[in-house]
């Protein structure tokens, strides 16, 4: 009887633990697996004589930990493309927004949709992350604002999980943007999303945290407080998206409510930064949205890193701000744009990355984490933030098995 079911060899390994060194390199490495976790990993000299049912050399590629995208809005219908033209004739994302069209747009689009329609336009961007070597992925709910379609959106999430093999952590965002039946009346429709959609959607499984949009064209401070004590008296962690387009104070909410993550923060002050160092919120960084917005206020790295910030980073795949179906472009941009290193950038989607969605059972390749193993052919792990429209996976794993093979 063997004791591993798949013995790997000849590889190269960038564990990306914290206490490795750069990368957490392991070179020449073997890693045994059994029961779809990592039971060994180490240098093939020094491997136990454990038998295995499968052996496979990997020719010397490198493996890293299986991408982890922590920020996504991946479920809707449609798209805003016609939101390009608009910017072009000088309209801008708010302008845009206030108009009707934005977000709302959206909601109408995929209110519109069924379940099934609603799945297969979603499985394509889902397929392009899982062809980039990604194996969890977090989505988020908002685009519903009404009790069926904000269910149907987190079903359809989790039907996602079913169907690719992957893990799908869901994210509760009905304080996205204010629904159209209750313009005026925020804060009734602030109860009626903390005392009826999300118990619901908690009660029926569907929920893993509780999402929201501090800005001024979205919810306030005392608004989203009153979603996250919700949130807390159902037992759900919370995360926040925090100063993106203005200093709203949404970093120092995040970390008052000691969310998993504060995500944008391009305008988050000193203070609120510091607030999150020192809850362990996770800075999570979202280029695309920056990109696409031609944002110009950078987020501050340099404060993020010298106070401790762990920083991941996301593709934030919307229709709106970030139609990005690429965690790879993300780390590209992220490396290019707010000036992170490439190890930065590959443990911004990694270990970060699983930090940010409080799954500590992957993010990094040691014995006893998941076996979820990204094999690429690269010459070094930096090069995963140094393409554009290069994608050098080989192989991904999923649990030890394989779920994408170079064709
Ligand atoms: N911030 C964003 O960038 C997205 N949501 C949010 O809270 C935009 C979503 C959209 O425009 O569809
Ligand atoms: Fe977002």
């Amino acid at each position: 009887m063997a004791d591993w079911e798949l013995l790997l060899t000849d590889a190269n390994v960038a564990t990306m633990r914290e206490d490795g060194g750069a990368y957490g390199v392991i070179e020449q490495a073997a890693v045994g697996i059994a029961d779809g976790d990592i039971a060994w990993i180490g240098p093939a000299g020094e491997r136990p004589r454990n038998r295995a049912a499968q052996t496979r050399s990997l020719g010397g590629r490198w493996l890293t930990p299986a991408l982890i995208d922590c920020h996504t809005h991946l479920v809707f219908a449609g798209n805003r493309a016609s939101e390009l033209e608009q910017r072009r004739q000088g309209a801008g994302y708010e302008e845009i927004a206030r108009a009707g069209g934005g977000i709302v747009s959206t909601v109408t689009a995929t209110r519109q949709a069924s379940a099934e329609e609603l799945l297969a336009a979603s499985a394509v961007r889902l397929a392009a992350l899982r062809r980039e070597g990604v194996a969890t992925v977090e989505i988020k709910s908002g685009y519903g604002l009404d009790f069926e379609t904000e269910l149907k959106m987190l079903r359809v999430a989790r039907a996602l999980g079913v169907e690719f093999g992957m893990t799908v952590r869901t994210s509760f965002l009905g304080a996205h943007t204010l629904a159209p039946e209750y313009q005026g009346r925020a804060d009734e429709y602030i109860a009626f999303l903390k005392d009826r959609v999300l118990p619901a959607a908690h009660a029926q499984g569907l929920v893993d945290a509780v999402d929201a949009y501090c800005e001024r064209i979205a919810f306030s401070e005392a608004q989203i407080a009153e979603i996250f004590e919700a949130a807390r008296a159902l037992g759900l962690p919370v995360k926040l998206h925090a100063d993106q387009l203005s200093d709203s104070g949404g970093a120092k909410l995040a970390a008052e409510f000691h969310a998993l993550s504060a995500d944008h923060l391009e305008y988050a002050s000193d203070a609120g930064i510091e607030a999150l160092a020192e809850t362990g919120s996770v800075a999570v960084l979202l280029p695309g949205a920056f990109l696409t917005l031609g944002e110009t206020q950078l987020p501050s790295v340099e404060r993020l890193r010298a106070l401790g910030v762990p920083i991941a980073i996301a593709s934030d795949c919307n229709p709106g701000t970030s139609p990005v179906c690429s965690l790879q472009t993300a780390m590209m941009l992220a490396a290019s744009l707010f000036k992170l290193t490439p190890q930065e950038c590959l443990a911004g989607v990694t270990r970060e990355a699983a930090r940010a969605l409080a799954l500590a059972d992957r993010g990094t390749l040691e014995a006893g984490m998941r076996a979820d193993i990204a094999v690429w052919d690269v010459g070094h792990p930096r090069e995963l933030s140094y393409w554009l429209g290069l994608n050098p996976l080989h192989e991904l794993l999923i649990g030890g098995r394989p779920a994408v093979a170079r064709p």
